[in-house]
C-alpha cells in the first residue's frame, strides 16, 4: 500500500528541527497487543472503570491483578514492530525524536526510542501501597492477592489508573515537549482519554504542523493539518523514507551551494 504525503508535509520536512511523537494503543497493535476501544479492544468486554480504578482495585485485587497479568503475559511475547522502529530511525535522521506514550507496554524503549515520556504508567513495574517498595513483575501471590515481600501490604501496578494524576515529571516533559515542536505526529490514539488528548491540539496551538496517523478518523481528525489514514507499521517506515529522501536532497543542495 502506498501511501500519499502532501507537498506541504515533504517540504516541512526538509528543514524540520523538533519532531515529536504521541502514541496510543494503536502503533502496539501489530505487535499483537489489543487496543482498548477498537473492534478487537479489551474494553469490549468490560467498562475501564470497571478494572482500571483503585475502586476497583480495592474491591476486588485478585481480578484486577490478574487482568494485568494477562496483559503483561502478552507484551512479554511480543516484539516492537515497524512502526516503533521507524521512530527510532527517525530520531536518528531529526537528531532527536521525544515520544510521548500513553501505552504502558514498554515497546517504545523495546524498540530503542532513547526519549520516551509514559504519561500512564509501565506495566513492568509495580508498587506496595503500604510500604513504597517497588517490585518487578514477580509478585508474591497470598490467595491470588499481589503481596509484598518485605511487608505483607497490597502490590499494585505502576500504572496511572482513571481518577488518578499523571506522572508530574512525564507530564511536564510532555507539554514541553509538544509546546515547542515543529512538527507533531499523533499515532494510534482514539483521542478521548485526557489531559493526554490535550497534547495535540497544544502542539498545534503553539505552532507545530499537526500530523495524525490512523486507520480511522477520530475527533482529532478535523483539527489535523495532514490526517494520513493507515496503520502505523505501514505509513510511519515510508514517512522515514520520504524524510531520508527530501533532507538527503536538501543536504546535496546545501553542498552544492557552498563548495
Ligand atoms: C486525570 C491505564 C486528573 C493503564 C488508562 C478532562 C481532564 C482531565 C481528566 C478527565 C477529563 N475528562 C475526563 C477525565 C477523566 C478521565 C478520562 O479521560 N476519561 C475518558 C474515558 C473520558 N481521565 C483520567 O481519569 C486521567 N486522570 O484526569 O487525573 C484528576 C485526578 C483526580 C481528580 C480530577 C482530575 C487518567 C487517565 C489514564 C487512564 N488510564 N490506562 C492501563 O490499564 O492501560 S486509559 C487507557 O486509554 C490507556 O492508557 C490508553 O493509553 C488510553 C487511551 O487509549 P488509546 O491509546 O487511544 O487506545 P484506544 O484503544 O482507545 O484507540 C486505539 C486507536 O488506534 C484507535 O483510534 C484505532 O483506530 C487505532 N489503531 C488501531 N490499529 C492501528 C491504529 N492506529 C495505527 N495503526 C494501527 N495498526
Ligand atoms: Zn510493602
Amino acid at each position: 500500500m502506498s501511501v500519499h504525503f502532501s507537498d506541504r508535509l515533504s517540504s516541512r520536512l526538509r528543514s524540520v528541527q523538533a519532531v515529536v511523537a504521541f502514541t496510543g494503543a494503536g502503533i502496539s497493535a501489530e505487535s499483537g497487543v489489543p487496543t482498548f476501544r477498537g473492534k478487537e479492544g479489551i474494553w469490549k468486554a468490560m467498562r475501564p472503570e470497571e478494572l482500571a480504578s483503585m475502586d476497583a482495585f480495592l474491591r476486588d485485587p485478585s481480578l484486577v491483578w490478574g487482568w494485568y497479568s494477562q496483559r503483561r503475559a502478552i507484551i512479554q511475547s511480543v516484539q516492537p514492530n515497524d512502526g516503533h522502529r521507524a521512530l527510532v530511525e527517525m530520531e536518528a535522521l531529526f537528531g532527536g525524536l521525544p515520544v510521548i506514550t500513553q501505552n504502558i507496554d514498554n515497546l517504545h524503549r523495546r524498540a530503542g526510542s532513547s526519549t520516551v515520556h509514559e504519561l500512564h504508567g509501565n506495566i513492568e513495574r509495580n508498587y506496595c501501597l503500604r510500604c513504597g517498595a517497588m517490585a518487578g513483575a514477580e509478585v508474591l501471590l497470598k490467595e491470588g492477592r499481589p503481596t509484598c515481600v518485605r511487608c505483607g501490604g497490597l502490590v499494585r501496578p505502576d500504572v496511572v489508573w482513571f481518577g488518578e494524576l499523571l506522572p508530574e515529571d512525564a507530564w511536564d516533559a510532555s507539554l514541553h515537549a509538544a509546546g515547542s515542536a515543529d512538527l507533531f505526529l499523533s499515532i494510534g490514539t482514539s483521542g478521548i482519554v485526557y489531559p493526554a488528548a490535550s497534547l495535540p491540539l497544544h502542539a498545534k496551538r503553539s505552532g507545530a504542523f499537526l500530523v495524525e496517523i490512523n486507520p480511522e478518523p477520530t475527533p482529532l481528525t478535523s483539527s489535523a493539518d495532514e490526517f494520513l489514514q493507515g496503520s502505523a507499521g505501514t505509513v510511519l517506515p515510508a514517512l522515514a523514507a520520504l524524510a531520508r529522501r527530501v533532507r538527503g536532497e536538501a543536504s546535496e543542495e546545501g553542498g552544492k551551494n557552498h563548495p
